[in-house]
């Protein structure tokens, strides 16, 4: 399909997959600690990312600066490595006085979209609108929007509230207002400026608290279509249908799209480039219904991996070993998804399990290496795609590598991703390869809770861990569990939320992405993790405060709800910047403009890893700086004496954003298609949605 790929897209995702060295340890998120390097005489700084935990790979494309381990794994995504990572991209855009190039590609295939799939269209949700913020016109609000006032609570603080007078800011007020409100309640005398975009943070609820299941129900048949032709393929009903649904396996769709699943073969990468670096889990070869401890004594919930680094011609290497291997001692009995022998010890009695590597996290972003890789799939629907104008993801404006890139698992039979939701539960597209097939496990979103019971339960972190649920324990706690089979060829489309584990069942590789479909429960799903993330000291890989302000720039929205969400999440940002900002000038402590770079990451506290948005501190007079967020800054001094506040964006500008985002007109949904809303481009002659 006609779309352009000028796009940059790479992303790529970690799992958490296990552990160090066979250690219990499970795998950190990679801190995206920002280190800022002070020029000589002015505040420019360079901002760095460096070092990633063991765990999850965070890693940035981009790289500025030292990026330690590239490979890192994380604990996110493969389930035995780790997931994703945050990274900037040096293609990457940025945020608030350009358009990114990310979204400026989403914006052009946008605009291709809207020729090339007329029903397509009409389950989008946005307009694209690039335009820099000088051009933007001041639009008055619009008297549609019947807000609901925000309560109080939308800015309860951590302690001390009830000492301590908070703004209260709504977010039917304009930018002005809102900063009116903050210069009115004064400098927090405390010091205490919440950063919470909810009003409550989210807790996991319990499983009392959900539905009563049958026996059918905790095994639930999983939801498949099979797609016959391209229209059905590009048809508004299959993207309803994947996101009415917590799972779903589509049949068909490389056919009938005309893709060239070749280019993704261990034969092919090889070819393209054999030096290109993969990273290993080494793991016990064991079946999908048990989970030995490394002494093979017990069966637990946490998963114990290794991780070491090789290449795809090596690991491919290894791969033609152990299928001939197989080949020979299975004789007949061999196929490409070959049983596994449940061997065990005569003489102690304890089962015998070998190590298997699995090929994990292999990052395919890199346009000049992957571009055919890259390309081939924006043949899929719009939806579906790695860049798309309808994927929050292609909004970010620089790579999340594993997320808005593409990320390849290259498995051996029995190779496996510990359980996991994506980060802050976007959604995601894994593409079975072949020539084997892999065996899914999927948990619904509602049910996250009760699991992150379990594996507490269990002595594994849910968030920070590596984990395989027990079916036995899953049953018994009444969470019901998709399983299923992927095979090659087949698309399994994980929604919003949805905690899965993956197992290989033969000799296959996978290509995975994650999504952002523009709807309500995707954003407000990836604003609750943030929060929780934040109570859990796990790093949002997506920075959905830098994330709201660019689609705010870039996109008209015409769901309410999503539209009231958005603005909210401005509104705090706003809140907190007004906050800050006095609370700085009362302490005497300078503010600095800083602006932002061509390919800054966006920016985390190096000591929370929370994301800093707009305003953050450093130490006067360090040579390195290093990125504080203000509650990081007063553990280290109370006064904040010889710190220093940097702004990163005209306050104006982000005014202008705010007031100028107003909701969209959106046709009333149709009953055949509710999710039905309109697209207007800008830039193109107006196409509206039937
Ligand atoms: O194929 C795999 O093992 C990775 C599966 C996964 O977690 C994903 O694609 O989101
Ligand atoms: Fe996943
Ligand atoms: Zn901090």
């Amino acid at each position: 399909m006609g779309v352009n790929t000028e796009i940059p897209s790479r992303e790529r995702r970690n799992l958490p997959l296990s552990e160090e060295n066979g250690s219990a340890k499970r795998f950190k998120p990679s801190p995206s600690p920002v280190l800022v390097t002070k020029e000589e005489s002015s505040l420019k700084i360079r901002i760095s990312r460096y070092g990633t935990a063991p765990g999850r790979s965070q890693q940035t494309a981009a790289t500025s600066t030292k990026s330690p381990d590239k490979h890192a794994a994380g604990s996110g995504r493969n389930g035995s490595p780790g997931r994703a990572t945050a990274s900037s991209s040096p293609s990457g855009g940025r945020g608030v006085t350009g358009s990114p190039r990310l979204a400026r590609a989403a914006a052009i295939a946008a605009a291709n979209e809207i020729k090339k799939e007329e029903n397509a269209q009409d389950i989008k949700m946005c307009e694209v609108r690039v335009s820099n913020i000088s051009s933007i016109k001041n639009e008055k609000s619009e008297s549609s929007q019947e807000t609901k006032p925000t309560s109080n609570s939308d800015v309860k603080s951590e302690t001390a509230a009830d000492q301590q007078p908070r703004p209260n800011v709504r977010f039917d007020m304009t930018s002005s207002e809102i900063l009116e409100e903050c210069d009115r309640v004064g400098p927090p005398k405390d010091g205490i400026i919440p950063t919470s975009l909810l009003p409550d943070t989210p807790m996991p609820k319990r499983r009392a608290n959900l539905p009563k299941l049958s026996a059918a129900q905790l095994l639930p048949a999983t939801p498949c279509v099979h797609v016959k032709t391209q229209s059905e393929a590009f048809s508004p009903q299959l993207l309803e249908w994947c996101l009415q649904r917590p799972i779903t396996v589509i049949r068909g769709l490389p056919q009938v799209c005309d893709m060239d699943l070749s280019l993704y073969t261990t034969k092919s990468l090889v070819e393209t480039h054999p030096n290109h670096p993969v990273e290993i889990r080494s793991q016990l070869e064991q079946s999908s219904d048990e989970n030995w401890d490394p002494s093979l004594k017990e069966q637990v919930w946490y998963c114990t991996s290794s991780r070491s680094h090789t290449t795809i011609s090596k690991y491919a290497e290894y791969l033609s070993t152990s299928y001939k291997e197989a080949k020979e001692r299975l004789g007949s009995e061999f196929s490409v998804n070959p049983k596994l022998d449940l061997k065990t010890d005569p003489e102690t009695g304890l089962p015998i399990r070998r190590t298997i590597k699995f090929g994990t996290n292999c990052d395919l972003s890199d346009e000049k290496k992957w571009g055919r890789q890259i390309e081939e799939l924006m043949k899929l629907p719009c939806w579906l795609r790695v860049v798309s104008a309808g994927n929050m993801l292609s909004h970010v404006g620089h790579q999340i590598l594993g997320m808005n890139t593409i990320q390849l698992y290259m498995k051996v039979p029995r190779s496996r991703t510990p359980g996991h939701q994506e980060n802050n539960n976007f959604a995601a597209v894994n593409v079975n390869i072949g020539p084997g097939d892999s065996e899914w496990f999927g948990v619904p979103d509602e049910y996250w809770g009760p699991l992150q019971e379990l594996c507490e339960k269990n002595k594994v972190d849910y968030l920070h861990g590596s984990w395989w649920p027990k079916m036995e324990d899953l049953r018994e706690a009444e969470i019901p569990c998709y399983r299923f089979m992927q095979r090659p060829g087949e698309v399994v489309f994980v929604n919003t939320g949805c905690v899965h584990w993956v197992q290989a069942a033969g000799w296959c590789n996978n290509v995975a992405w994650n999504t952002g479909p523009l709807t309500f429960r995707q954003y407000t799903t990836a604003i609750e993790r943030y929060e929780w993330n934040k109570t859990q000291k796990y790093q949002s890989i997506v920075a959905m405060v830098f994330l709201t302000w660019n689609m705010a720039r870039n996109i008209r929205v015409t769901d309410e709800n999503l539209y009231e969400a958005m603005k909210k999440t401005m509104m705090h940002s706003l809140r907190m910047t007004g906050q800050m900002r006095l609370f700085a000038q009362d302490r005497g402590i300078p503010i600095r403009f800083h602006g932002r770079g061509p390919n800054e990451p966006v920016n985390y506290c190096m000591i929370c890893e929370e994301e800093v948005f707009n305003i953050f501190f450093i130490k006067g007079n360090e040579k390195k700086h290093v990125v504080h967020c203000l509650r990081c800054a007063r553990l280290a001094t109370k006064d904040l004496s010889g710190w220093i506040c940097l702004e990163e964006y005209d306050l104006e500008e982000l005014k202008t954003v705010y007031d100028n985002f107003t909701l969209g007109n959106c046709p009333s949904p149709t009953g055949d298609n509710p999710l039905q809303l309109s697209m207007v481009n800008n830039n193109q002659p107006t196409t509206s949605a039937e």
